[in-house]
C-alpha cells in the first residue's frame, strides 16, 4: 500500500481522478490504465472508490500491515477498500449514524471480493481479541459462496444471489452482532446451466470429497461429478486453480463454526445428495403416454435422502390431483416432459430452502454470540433500535447474455434501481451540501433513469405488476399461451415508452414479437424471452409438491424459504401446504418489495460507493481494455459524476485545517481575524484568482477539478512565508 505522503508519479497515475488536469472520461481511463499497469487497484473519483480488478494477488495490498496503516491514517486519502471501510467506521463512531457501503459493477468486476475485503477489515477493526462473532461473520462468506456461487462464462465465482450484511456495533464501537439478508437465489441453475458453466460449487466439492473417500461424503453422496445429470450440463466440471476437495473441507469447517455440525451437518450433505439423486430420475412413457420413473431404486434413494415418503414422492413425480369446477377430484397423469418439470421444480425448491436455512443458521450464530442463548428474533429487533450498523451490499451484476430470461430481468431491474439510488444520492447530496454551505450555484439537472425504473414498478402497468396479473389468471390455457398474452400486454401498455420495444424477427434468430420484449437499460438494451416466466414467477410449488417438501423429515428442507431468509422471523411449526387458491404473491413483486425496503434502509444511512471495474473479458491479469472500461464507467454513472465535479466544487477543505496551520505563522494583524476572513486573506496573499474558489459556511471550496495538488501543497508546506505572499497579504489588509 503506497504511503499517503508519496508524491504522485508520472508512471503511477494519480490516486484521485480529481487531481487530473482535465477531468474527462479519456483522462480518467488513461489514469486507470497507468495505475492498472503499476498494480494500483484503487483510485478515487471524489469520494467514490473505483476498484479495477487485478485478477492476481498484489503483494502487500491487503493484510495486517495495510490494515494498520489505514487505521492510523489521519486523512484516509489512500484509495483502498480499507479506506472506505474506515471512513464508514469513523463516521459511524463520530456521528453515531448508520452507514452503508454499496458495491456495484458488472459480473466479474470484483464486488464479492471487495465485500469480503471490507468485512475482513471491519472484523479486524474493532477487535480487542478475536471474538467468535467476528470469526463467524467471516465464516458466513465461504458458506454463502459454496452454496450460492457458481462458474459462469463471465466469472468463475459468480454470485447467483444478492446479499446485505449488516454489522452492528455497540457503545464502544466493537462488533456485537451481524445479520445477513439474501436476495433472489438463481434456482434455475440447479437444473440447467449453459455450456462451459457449472452448477453451485458445493456439489463439485462434495463429488471431489466423495471420490477422495471422505467419510462424510463417501457415506452419503452418490458417484462422481463427471456422470451426474445435474452436474454435467456445462461440460466443465473443474475450475482451473480451484481445489474442490480443499474447498469441501473449508465449507465443512465453516459450517461447523456457525453451529451446523453432527447430525445437522450430515443432513445437509444427505439433502445435497438427494437433490443430485432427483437429477438422476429419468422417465419412460407407457402406451398412453403416462410417465413412470425408469428406475424405482433411484426414487427410493432420493426419498430417503430428502426425508420424504417414497410412495408420496413417487406419486408426485407422476401425477397431480386436480379439483374440477364442480368439486370432483381426479388424477392427471404426467407426460414424460411434465414429470421432468415436476422433478426439477422439486429439486429447485429443496435447494432454495436448504440455502435459506443455512443463511438462517449463520444469522442465528451471528446474533447469539458467544455461548449466549438469547432468542434471535428479539436480539435482531433490539439491535436495529439500539445499535448502529454498517451495511455492506454485494449484489449480482448487470447481465446481458445471448438469451435472457426471468432471472436476468430481475437482476437487471435491481441494478437499474440501485443506479437510480446512486445518481439521486450522489448528485443530490452534493447539491445539498452547496446549499447548506450557502455556495452560489446553478442547480444541475442531470439525466437519471427514473423512467426505466417506473417501467418495472409503476402500478398497475409496470412489467412486474403485469406479470403478477397474469400469474393469477385462472385459465385453461397452457403456460406458453398465457406467456404470449402477457408479452403482448406488456407491448401494448408501454407502446409509447422510450425504454421498451418489440423484438423483430431477423433471419430467424431473434425472437418473434410475442415471445419477448427489449428493455433499454442504463447499461444497454437487453432482449428478454418470456418463455418460462410463469413457472419461474410462481412463489409456491404445485400444492402436492409443496406439501411434500413442507413435511420433509429434514429440518433444512421443511422450513419455508421466504421465512428462513428473514433474519428476524422464525417458523413456529409445519402447517403443510401454504398455497391458497387466488394467492397473489409472485417472485417478482416479492423481490420488488424486498428491494424497496433495501433502498429505504440505504436512504437512512450515509452511503459510501465502491464501483468495481473489469479490465478485460478474459479474467486475465495485466490486460487493460480501454473500450470495455469506458463502457463500464459510462454505465456506472461516471459521466454525471464527472460533470458534477467539473462544474462543481469537488476539492474542499474545512476552514479549521488551514486556519490552525497558518494562524501561528501569520503576522499579528492577520491572526486576529476570524477563520473565514483569515482564509480569504490567505488565498489573496497566494494570488489565487477569486473565480477559482468559494467560501462556504465552514469549508473552502475549489471550483472544478485539478485543485487537489494545490490544496495538498497548501496543507503540507508553508506557502505564506515567501516575501511576495507577505507583501500581498499586507496590501489586502489595507
Ligand atoms: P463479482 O462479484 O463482481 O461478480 P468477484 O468479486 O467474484 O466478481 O471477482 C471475480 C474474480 O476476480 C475473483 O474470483 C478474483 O479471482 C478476482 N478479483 C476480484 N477482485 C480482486 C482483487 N481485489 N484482488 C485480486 N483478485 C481479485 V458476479 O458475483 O459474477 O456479478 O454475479
Ligand atoms: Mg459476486
Amino acid at each position: 500500500m503506497p504511503a499517503e505522503s508519496e508524491p504522485p508519479h508520472a508512471d503511477q497515475g494519480v490516486p484521485c481522478n480529481s487531481q487530473l488536469a482535465t477531468l474527462d472520461s479519456e483522462n480518467v481511463i488513461e489514469n486507470l490504465r497507468v495505475r492498472h499497469a503499476a498494480d494500483h487497484v484503487y483510485t478515487w473519483t471524489g469520494t467514490i472508490l473505483l476498484a479495477v480488478n487485478p485478477y492476481k494477488n498484489v503483494p502487500g495490498l491487503y493484510g495486517e500491515g495495510a490494515m494498520a496503516e489505514t487505521r492510523t491514517s489521519k486523512l484516509l486519502r489512500t484509495p483502498h477498500a480499507y479506506s472506505v471501510a474506515e471512513r464508514a467506521y469513523r463516521q459511524m463512531a463520530r456521528e453515531g449514524t448508520n452507514q452503508s457501503i454499496v458495491i456495484s459493477g458488472e459480473s466479474g468486476a470484483g464486488k464479492t471480493e471487495n465485500c469480503r475485503i471490507i468485512l475482513q477489515y471491519l472484523a479486524a477493526r474493532s477487535r480487542a481479541e478475536a471474538s467468535l462473532v467476528e470469526q463467524r461473520l467471516l465464516a458466513a462468506n465461504p458458506i454463502l459462496e459454496s452454496f450460492g456461487c457458481a462458474k459462469t462464462l463471465r466469472n468463475n465465482n459468480s454470485s447467483r444471489f444478492g446479499k446485505l450484511v449488516k454489522t452492528f456495533f455497540d457503545a464502544e464501537n466493537k462488533i456485537s452482532a451481524s445479520t445477513i439478508t439474501t436476495y433472489l437465489l438463481e434456482k434455475s441453475r440447479l437444473v440447467f446451466h449453459g455450456e462451459g458453466e457449472r452448477n453451485y460449487h458445493v456439489f463439485y466439492q462434495l463429488a471431489a470429497a466423495n471420490a477422495a473417500g471422505d467419510t462424510l461424503a463417501r457415506e452419503l453422496a452418490p458417484g462422481a461429478a463427471a456422470t451426474l445429470a445435474y452436474l454435467v450440463r456445462g461440460h466443465a466440471p473443474e475450475i482451473g486453480g480451484v481445489d474442490d476437495l480443499a474447498e469441501f473441507r473449508n465449507t465443512v469447517r465453516t459450517l461447523q463454526l456457525v453451529g451446523v455440525d453432527g447430525e445437522q451437518l450430515r443432513n445437509v450433505v444427505r439433502v445435497l445428495g438427494g437433490v443430485l439423486d432427483l437429477g438422476e430420475v429419468s422417465f419412460v412413457e407407457n402406451d398412453q403416454g403416462q410417465a413412470e420413473p425408469a428406475d424405482a431404486a433411484v426414487v427410493r434413494r432420493a426419498a430417503e435422502a430428502l426425508g420424504m415418503e417414497e410412495e408420496q414422492l413417487h406419486r408426485c413425480l407422476r401425477t397431480r390431483t386436480v379439483v374440477s369446477g364442480r368439486g370432483s377430484v381426479f388424477t392427471v397423469h404426467f407426460s414424460g416432459a411434465q414429470a421432468a418439470t415436476a422433478r426439477d421444480s422439486l429439486a429447485k425448491a429443496v435447494y432454495e430452502r436448504l440455502f435459506n436455512w443455512l443463511v438462517q443458521a449463520a444469522n442465528q450464530s451471528l446474533l447469539v454470540g458467544e455461548g449466549g442463548s438469547a432468542e434471535p428474533a428479539c436480539v435482531a429487533a433490539g439491535l436495529e433500535e439500539e445499535q448502529r450498523f454498517i451495511a455492506t451490499l454485494d449484489i449480482f451484476g448487470f447481465e446481458n447474455f445471448e438469451t435472457n430470461s426471468f432471472e436476468q430481468l430481475l437482476i437487471n431491474y435491481c441494478n437499474e434501481k440501485l443506479q437510480h439510488q446512486f445518481l439521486c444520492h450522489v448528485v443530490q447530496q452534493e447539491q445539498e451540501l452547496y446549499r447548506h454551505e450557502m455556495i452560489s450555484w446553478r442547480h444541475l439537472s442531470y439525466e437519471n433513469n427514473s423512467d426505466a425504473v417506473a417501467l418495472f414498478e409503476a402500478y398497475p402497468t409496470g412489467i412486474l405488476w403485469l406479470m403478477q396479473e397474469y400469474a393469477r389468471l385462472p385459465s385453461r390455457e397452457t403456460a406458453q399461451e398465457v406467456e404470449k398474452k402477457l408479452t403482448r400486454r406488456i407491448h401494448a401498455a408501454h407502446r409509447c415508452s422510450d425504454h421498451l420495444s418489440v423484438p423483430r424477427t431477423r433471419r430467424g434468430n431473434a425472437l418473434n414479437s410475442d415471445d419477448g420484449f427489449i428493455v433499454r437499460h442504463f447499461a444497454g438494451d437487453v432482449c428478454y424471452s418470456t418463455d418460462g416466466f410463469l413457472e419461474k414467477n410462481a412463489e409456491n410449488l404445485h400444492a402436492e409438491l409443496e406439501l411434500l417438501v413442507s413435511t420433509s423429515a429434514r429440518e433444512c428442507v421443511a422450513l419455508h424459504g421466504s421465512e428462513a431468509a428473514e433474519p428476524q422471523r422464525r417458523k413456529s411449526g409445519h402447517s403443510g401446504a401454504r398455497r391458497g387458491a387466488g394467492t397473489t404473491r409472485t417472485v417478482a413483486t416479492g423481490f420488488m418489495n424486498q428491494l424497496n425496503s433495501l433502498v429505504q434502509t440505504l436512504q437512512l444511512t450515509s452511503t459510501h460507493y465502491v464501483r468495481a471495474i473489469k479490465p478485460n473479458a478474459q479474467q486475465a491479469a495485466d490486460r487493460f481494455n480501454g473500450q470495455l472500461v469506458k463502457k463500464q464507467l459510462d454505465d456506472s454513472g461516471m459521466p454525471q459524476v464527472l460533470t458534477l465535479m467539473h462544474s462543481g466544487y469537488p476539492t474542499r477543505c474545512p476552514f479549521a485545517s488551514l486556519y490552525d496551520k497558518y494562524r501561528p505563522r501569520a503576522p499579528a494583524y492577520m491572526a486576529a481575524l476570524e477563520p473565514r476572513v483569515f482564509i480569504e486573506g490567505l488565498l489573496y496573499a497566494l494570488d489565487v484568482p477569486s473565480t477559482d474558489f468559494q467560501l462556504g459556511m465552514t469549508q473552502l471550496f475549489f471550483k472544478g477539478a485539478g485543485k487537489m495538488a494545490f490544496l495538498e501543497s497548501l496543507l503540507e508546506s508553508d506557502l505564506l512565508s515567501t516575501p511576495a505572499a507577505l507583501a500581498r497579504m499586507k496590501r489586502w489588509i489595507v
